[in-house]
């Protein structure tokens, strides 16, 4: 292990002994001088690229980054920024933190599954950036083939070292997420052990207080018309949606959505129905359009924890804050008259099984 400013985490392929009992409970990376290095943010971005990976690799991706993000005794939060270009030169800092699968023999790791590359300072130890490679040249799975390595496995292993975890080389801590080995089938890397877990906290510790916790039921809140949005960590006393002038007698709608952090990526739509034809509801979709659908759908949808077919979540795979004007300042003069019904709702990705759904409304003479 080379601990320098530019530092190389290398996850190989086999491990070999069982049977030794010294534990190391979890190790974190020093710089030369001997600074402990970790981010100073609590929030870290990553980009994505799948090309090249298995299929199934964007899932395993973010599900490795909401396992260290859900450790409700830290602070530390990955998210999950977009898809990115192609790193040019993996040896240079480009400024952004990337998820990839590429050969690693051009890079002189041809004996390594994945890689982390982590800069930060010698003398302070502040990562500025971690960028993640995962070896296209061995057989790699999302599906728990036993004849494959297992992605979510190895990209969990590595937001470990991108924390800055170290790895684990005595084999009494073969069980962990930050042993260095890791064998074709084994999945057990996906959830932590209870050391990844005091080692992520001693680094970053604290309870989430500035996040709005993924929702665990269905909650339902109704609130008057506001101009803006009020932001708060407690769904109740949020009003995430505001309509602008319309609320206090003015002549504009202006849809106004702000929410704070979440503590895990989600899911936004945003739909409304007009009083007078409440059998069709509108769904605003990432371009700003809108999709209709029958309320009987929506309302199935609800009961079955399943989006209606073709529904397109205004937001998808987010973790916020959200501060937005998505429709711009809109004269009332120029839609039709009548009362708006505006629902806000907020799921883990890819579910309605669990939601916060806001509603509001506002008049249109
Ligand atoms: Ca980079
Ligand atoms: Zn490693």
């Amino acid at each position: 292990m080379k601990r320098t400013n530019l530092l190389f985490c290398i996850s190989v392929i086999i491990m070999f002994i069982q049977g030794v009992t010294t534990v190391f409970a979890f190790d974190v990376c020093t710089t030369l001088l001997g600074y402990e290095m970790k981010w100073s943010t609590s929030s870290v971005k990553y980009w994505v690229n799948t090309a090249g990976g298995p299929t199934g690799s964007y899932s395993a991706i973010t599900s490795a980054m909401d396992t260290w993000t859900n450790v409700d005794t830290s602070i530390f939060a990955f998210s999950y920024e977009g898809t990115s270009y192609i790193t040019t030169n993996p040896n240079q800092s480009d400024g952004k933190n990337v998820v990839e699968f590429r050969s690693l023999a051009p890079l002189g790791f041809d004996q390594s599954l994945g890689i982390s590359y982590i800069w930060s300072y010698v003398s302070t130890g502040e990562i500025t950036e971690t960028d993640i490679f995962l070896n296209t040249d061995y057989p790699l799975s999302t599906d728990m083939s036993p004849n494959a390595f297992d992605v979510q496995s190895m990209v969990t292993h590595e937001f470990g070292h991108s924390l800055c975890l170290d790895d684990l080389y005595n084999t009494g801590d073969s069980e962990k997420t930050m042993y260095w080995g890791i064998s074709k089938g084994e999945t057990k890397k996906r959830t932590l052990d209870q050391d990844d877990i005091n080692g992520i906290t001693y680094l970053y510790p604290g309870i989430p207080t500035d996040t709005l916790l993924l929702p665990i039921g269905q909650n339902s809140y109704f609130y008057p018309p506001v101009a803006d949005p009020v932001k708060s960590i407690n769904p109740a006393m949020a009003k995430p949606a505001g309509v602008g002038s319309v609320a206090f007698g003015g002549y504009f709608f202006n849809l106004h959505i702000a929410l704070e952090q979440f503590s895990g990526p989600a899911d936004i739509y945003g739909v409304y129905y007009l009083s007078s034809n409440p059998q069709i509801i509108f769904n605003l979709k990432p371009d700003l359009t809108f999709q209709a659908f029958f309320t009987q759908e929506i309302v199935q949808a609800l009961a079955t924890g399943q989006p209606p077919a073709g529904a397109v979540p205004w937001k998808h795979n987010v973790t916020g804050p959200i501060d937005e004007f998505p429709l711009g300042n809109i004269p009332l003069s120029s839609i039709p008259s009548g009362t708006y019904n505006l629902y806000l709702l907020v799921t883990p990705v890819g579910t309605l099984n669990t939601y916060y759904l806001w509603n509001t409304y506002f008049v249109v003479p």
